[in-house]
This record gives structure tokens, sequence and C-alpha cells, in this order.
């Protein structure tokens, strides 16, 4: 499977205003998440992960096991609980996080030097490029 390991700065981020609001996350959280740059720190062993998305502003940090279903809290993001399970779509990585929010989830792969990330909740699509560092 593939290699996600290493730094990434981002470089494009397509629709993340309208993922915050299908997330219900407050103006004035939006307002400065907006105007960030986010960088994904991936520590990846095998099949285990912890990914950190690290901002001025805030860092969010989640770890998992592909095809272990555990319980994430999204604490500083949207403040709610999800059951969460990680899954190998050929080689790209996808999250299922079942909670409150209809289609919610995320699925990140790797084209050359370029991570990348497309977000959903409810009818949103959020699309995000990173470069590696
Ligand atoms: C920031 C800043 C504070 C407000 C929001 C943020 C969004 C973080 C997101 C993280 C997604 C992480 C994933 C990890 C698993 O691979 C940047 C922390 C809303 C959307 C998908």
């Amino acid at each position: 499977s593939t290699d996600f390991n290493g730094t990434w700065n981002i470089i494009s981020n397509d629709n993340f205003e309208s993922y915050m609001q299908a997330l219900d996350i407050d103006f004035a959280t939006r307002k400065v998440a907006n105007l960030l740059s986010p960088q994904k720190i991936i520590e990846q062993k095998g099949d285990s992960f912890i990914i950190k998305t690290i901002s001025t502003f805030r860092n969010y940090e989640v770890q998992f096991t592909v095809g272990e279903e555990f319980e994430e809290n999204t604490k500083g993001l949207d403040n709610r609980k999800c059951q969460s399970l990680v899954t190998w779509d050929n080689n790209k990585l996808v999250c299922v996080q079942k909670g409150e929010k209809k289609d919610r989830g995320w699925t990140h792969w790797i084209e050359g030097d370029k991570l990348y990330l497309e977000l959903n909740c409810e009818n949103q699509v959020c699309k995000q490029v990173y470069k590696k560092v």
C-alpha cells in the first residue's frame, strides 16, 4: 500500500467554507480557519496512522489502524463524536465517519509529490491538495 509518511503543505483548498458550514462550525471559527495554511504531518507504520493537522490557530490529531473502527472526537472542529472506520480502496485511504451528520468522511491519496484530501459532509465536498515538504 501507499506510503503517506511525511510533512505536507497545503496548496489548494476548494469549498472549505461550505464544508465547515455543513459541520455547523461557527462564523468566527470559519473566518479564521479560511485564512490558515494547515500542514499535515503523517506518521504511518503499515496500517497504523497518526495524522496531524497543524495550524497557527488550532491543531487536530487522529490516530487509527486501517480496518479497526474507533470513536473519533472531533475536538476543536465541530466537537462531535463519530464511529469512524478507515479502509483501503486500492491506494486510497477512505474514512467513513458515522454520526449525527450524513455522508460524512474523507478520502486521502497520493499522486507524485502531492497528497489529495477530499472531505465530505452532507452534500458538501471540500477538495484539498498538499505538496510534500
Ligand atoms: C483546523 C483549524 C480549526 C478549524 C478547522 C480546522 C479543520 C481541520 C480539518 C481536519 C481534517 C483532518 C483529517 C484527518 C485525517 O486524515 C484546520 C484544525 C475546521 C478539517 C481528515
